[in-house]
């Protein structure tokens, strides 16, 4: 089974905490996601616990590293999907970065970047023909 490291913003807000749920649900059917607690709205993500942020980071970038696939949902900006995704590029990885065109204008530093397979879509339906798609 491939591992699929799945991007979403946490500290960046969480108004698509739901949706990212979704996504990582609909992954798990064929493959394994490595970051699956990215969907889960219990966890309070603006505790100022130090050694939280560096055991985040640490096991994260390892999960990275590992991972045979990158999928990234940019409609709300973060800095760490923006930093995920830069590591990610260094790292050669395969990256699929989606956003909703009708509501955000994705950076040009992912969007203008080649080595990004950028998605727009309007609705789910799109969203999930295009990540089956990607793992088909
Ligand atoms: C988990 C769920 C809610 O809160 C948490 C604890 N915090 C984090 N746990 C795991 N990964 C995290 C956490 N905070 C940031 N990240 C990583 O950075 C994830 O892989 C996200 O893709 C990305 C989100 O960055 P911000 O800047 O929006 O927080």
């Amino acid at each position: 089974m491939r591992k699929i490291y799945f991007c979403g913003a946490i500290r960046g807000g969480r108004q698509d905490a739901d949706l990212y749920q979704e996504i990582i649900t609909h992954i798990q059917k064929t493959d394994i996601v490595l970051t699956e607690h990215i969907g889960d709205l219990s966890k309070d993500p603006f505790k100022d616990a130090v050694d939280r942020d560096s055991a985040v980071y640490t096991q994260d970038t390892a999960w990275l590293k590992e991972s045979d696939l990158v999928i990234a949902e940019c409609t709300t900006p973060s800095l760490g999907v923006g930093y995920e995704l830069g590591l990610a590029e260094s790292l050669n990885k395969e990256v699929h970065v989606f956003y909703r065109i009708n509501e955000t204008y994705l950076s040009s530093m992912i969007k203008g970047n080649p080595h990004y397979h950028i998605h727009a879509y309007t609705n789910k339906k799109e969203l999930f023909d295009e990540i089956d798609k990607i793992l088909s």
